[in-house]
């Protein structure tokens, strides 16, 4: 497969300016995929973090299955952490305790000297998972633009809830993705521009992924009983009936309906990254 690589102009951009934001804030949450929170973990922004206090919040936990749960014990470990739903209000709860409770010390010290402070955090991750809808689940509302592909965010936006301040940020990559298998997980999950991916490669390589992973899904799904990856095709579009006209397979449509099936939860709940993904990365 071609080498993954996606550092657009912007984000080199909206990195400075993070960089000087990071000044002004209290905190950091970190948005991660709770499919795969080592693949969309950013070294490099965690390096620009420094020593400010983080959160990290495995998002999209509806989307992923009980493996995620070692995944964040493995973390919490080391750091704050959470998982969580942004679209289902019930995690609004586990967020503001986990904030909470990352502020609560140096909160009670400026209360005890009768000062009411504002607590500023700047929401951080890689694109597309979910800084924004997490933003909105907490202010309440539609106050951040979110999406379904990568790169929605553009500018800098300042949103207030009580006594807490959010940033909302664009979604930062790292400039060089020297971990190929993170790539194409960020590349599944939808973190990465389509428009610059080769889809069928990437379709490939999740078939053979999820084949080595979860067989029983992509039997249950297409039919697939083994074979290549070009063959799991084979049986996706036979099952799913995609022939173009004269009879042969429509492969095209094939490779995108098996990654929208993927990111759409149609093949089940499930986590790409394991415990050994974590080695080596410093939360
Ligand atoms: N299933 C599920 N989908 C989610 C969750 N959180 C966000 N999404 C969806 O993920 C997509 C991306 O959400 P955004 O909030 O725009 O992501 P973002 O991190 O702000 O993306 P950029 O601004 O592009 O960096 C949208 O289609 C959301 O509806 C979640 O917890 N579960
Ligand atoms: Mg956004």
């Amino acid at each position: 497969m071609k080498t993954i690589q996606w550092f657009p102009g912007h984000m080199a951009k909206a990195m400075r300016e993070m960089e000087g934001d990071l000044k002004v804030v209290d905190g950091v949450i970190f948005v991660l995929d709770a499919r795969c929170p080592a693949s969309t973990f950013n070294p490099r922004l965690k390096q620009l973090v420094g020593s400010k206090p983080v959160l990290y919040v495995m998002n999209k936990g509806d989307l992923a299955d009980g493996a995620s749960d070692n995944l964040l014990a493995r973390i919490k470990g080391v750091a704050a952490a959470v998982k969580i739903n942004s679209l289902d209000r019930a995690s609004r709860r586990d967020i503001l305790g986990a904030i909470e409770k990352l502020i609560a010390e140096r909160k009670a010290k400026y209360a005890a000297k009768g000062y009411n402070k504002t607590f500023r955090f700047m929401v951080v991750g890689v694109p597309n998972t979910g800084k924004s809808t997490l933003i909105n689940l907490l202010a309440g509302g539609r106050r951040a633009e979110t999406g379904d592909r990568a790169g929605v965010t553009r500018g800098r936006q300042w949103i207030r809830l009580g006594d807490i301040e959010l940033l909302d940020t664009p979604g930062a990559m790292a400039p060089s993705l020297s971990n190929q298998s993170f790539a194409v997980r960020l590349a599944y999950v939808g973190c990465l521009n389509d428009d610059v991916l080769d889809m069928d490669d990437i379709c490939l390589s999740l078939l053979s992924e999820l084949y080595e992973k979860y067989p029983q899904r992509l039997r249950e799904r297409y039919g697939v009983e083994g074979g290549t990856p070009l063959e799991m095709l084979d049986c996706v579009c036979s099952r799913m009936g995609f022939v173009v006209r004269g009879g042969g397979y429509d492969y095209d449509r094939s490779y995108r309906a098996v990654i929208d099936d993927f990111r759409k939860g149609r093949l089940g709940r499930l986590t790409l990254d394991s415990l050994a993904d974590l080695d080596g990365l410093e939360f």
